[in-house]
C-alpha cells in the first residue's frame, strides 16, 4: 500500500581485495565465469572500502542508485542480474513495533534506493568494482532478509564483477572457477581467516589515480581472443600455482608466497603485452618499483617484500612484517621523492584484515 510512509534501511561496509594469483579471462561473459581459479587477500576495512546504504519504501517509484553522491544508471546487465538474483530470494519481514510487514510477494513490487561511497579512487586499478558489488549484494541481502550462505551470495556478487565474489570474506580467499555451465559452483571460499597471518603489512603506492585507459572487462576479452600465453597460463601454470600458493599461505612461508605473487603479477602483465592490441597497465614508475624490490630481495638473500600490480600502474607491496614495512616506506620516499618527476601520489598503508 503506497500510502504507507515507512522506510527500511541498512548499511554495510566491504573492503577491497588484492589478487596474488590473478583472475584474467572469462569463459562466460554474461555469467562472469573465469578461465582459472584465483587467490586474493582481503584488506583491512578501514582503508580501501565501499560503504553502501540500501533502503526500501512503498514511497519509492523506481530502483535508483548514487555512487559517490552522483546518480548512476542501474540499467546495465550486471546491476540487473544482482538485483534480480537477490530479489528472488527475499523473504518476509514482520516488525510489529515499527508497523512494517513485507511478504515475499511484496518484494516483487517494492523499489530500492542505493547509496554507495568508495574511500579511494574509482576505476584507477584499485579494484573498486570488487568492493562495490560485494557490498551491494551483501547489503541488499541483509535488507531483504535473504537466507543464503556466504558462498551463494559470493556467486551473486560474481555476476556484478568477477573479483567481487572474493570480497565477501576476510583473510585469504579463493575463487573456485567451477565446472557447471550455470555457474552454480563458481564461488568464493575462505582459505584462512584474517588472524592467520597478521604480520603481513600491505602498502599501496599510488603511482597514478587517473582512470585507466583499458577497462578490465574489455582488456580480458581481448586477451581471451588473441593471447596464446593466456591459454597456456590458464591450463598449465595457474593450476599448479594455486596448489603451491595455498600451501605457502597455510605455512606462512613468505619466500614461497613472495615468489609466487611476483611471478603471477609478471605473467598477468605479460599476457597483457601478448594481447592484440597490447595492453600496458604498468608505467616506468611501476617498472622502477619492481627493480627496487627485486634488488633489495636479492641483496638480503631472502624475500622481504612481494609486489603485485592489477589493471593499472599502482604497486601493491606486501611486506613480511612491520619492520620491513617501515624500511620499505623509507626506500620509497628516497627513490621516489615527493614533488619530483616520479613522485608517488600517496601511500595507503593497511594491515591485512
Ligand atoms: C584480479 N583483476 O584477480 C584481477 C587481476 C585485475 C587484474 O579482477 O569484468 O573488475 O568485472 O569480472 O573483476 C579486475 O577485473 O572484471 C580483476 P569483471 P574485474 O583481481
Amino acid at each position: 500500500d503506497s500510502s504507507q510512509k515507512w522506510i527500511l534501511m541498512t548499511t554495510a561496509q566491504t573492503p577491497t581485495n588484492i589478487a596474488v594469483i590473478k583472475y584474467w579471462g572469462k569463459r562466460d561473459e554474461a555469467l562472469i565465469l573465469a578461465v582459472n581459479d584465483s587467490i586474493s587477500v582481503t584488506l583491512d576495512p578501514q582503508h580501501l572500502c565501499t560503504t553502501t546504504t540500501v533502503a526500501v519504501s512503498p514511497m519509492f517509484q523506481s530502483d535508483r542508485m548514487w555512487l559517490n553522491g552522483k546518480e548512476i544508471s542501474l540499467s546495465g546487465g550486471r546491476y540487473q542480474n544482482c538485483l534480480r538474483e537477490i530479489r528472488s530470494r527475499a523473504s518476509k519481514i514482520e516488525d510489529e513495533k515499527k508497523g512494517i510487514k513485507i511478504t515475499k510477494k511484496d518484494w516483487e513490487k517494492l523499489h530500492v534506493h542505493i547509496a554507495s561511497y568508495n574511500n579511494f579512487p574509482t576505476a584507477a586499478g584499485l579494484a573498486s568494482s570488487a568492493a562495490g558489488f560485494a557490498c551491494l549484494v551483501f547489503s541488499l541481502a541483509k535488507l531483504m532478509n535473504v537466507q543464503e550462505d556466504q558462498g551463494k551470495l559470493s556467486a551473486i556478487a560474481r555476476q556484478g564483477s568477477g573479483s567481487a565474489c572474493r570480497s565477501l570474506y576476510g583473510g585469504f580467499v579463493k575463487w573456485v572457477m567451477g565446472n557447471e555451465e550455470n555457474g552454480s559452483d563458481s564461488i568464493a571460499v575462505q582459505l584462512q581467516d584474517e588472524k592467520h597471518w597478521d604480520e603481513l603489512v600491505i602498502i599501496i603506492a599510488v603511482v597514478s589515480s587517473r582512470q585507466k585507459e583499458t577497462s578490465s572487462t574489455s582488456g580480458m576479452r581481448d586477451s581471451v581472443e588473441t593471447s596464446l600465453l593466456l591459454q597456456h597460463r590458464a591450463k598449465e601454470v595457474v593450476p599448479k600455482r594455486i596448489i603451491e600458493m595455498e600451501e605457502a599461505i597455510k605455512n606462512r612461508d613468505f619466500p614461497s608466497f613472495a615468489r609466487l605473487t611476483c611471478a603471477d603479477s609478471n605473467q598477468f602483465h605479460a599476457v597483457c603485452l601478448d594481447t592484440s592490441p597490447p595492453i600496458f597497465y604498468m608505467n616506468d614508475t611501476s617498472h622502477r618499483i619492481i627493480s627496487c624490490v627485486e634488488k633489495w630481495n636479492r641483496s638480503e638473500g631472502t624475500p622481504q617484500v612481494a609486489y603485485t600490480f592489477d589493471a593499472g600502474p599502482n604497486a601493491v607491496l606486501i611486506a613480511r612484517d612491520r619492520k620491513v614495512a617501515a624500511n620499505l616506506l623509507q626506500r620509497l620516499l628516497y627513490y621516489f621523492p615527493p614533488h619530483s618527476d616520479t613522485d608517488l601520489n600517496s601511500y595507503v598503508i593497511g594491515d591485512k584484515s
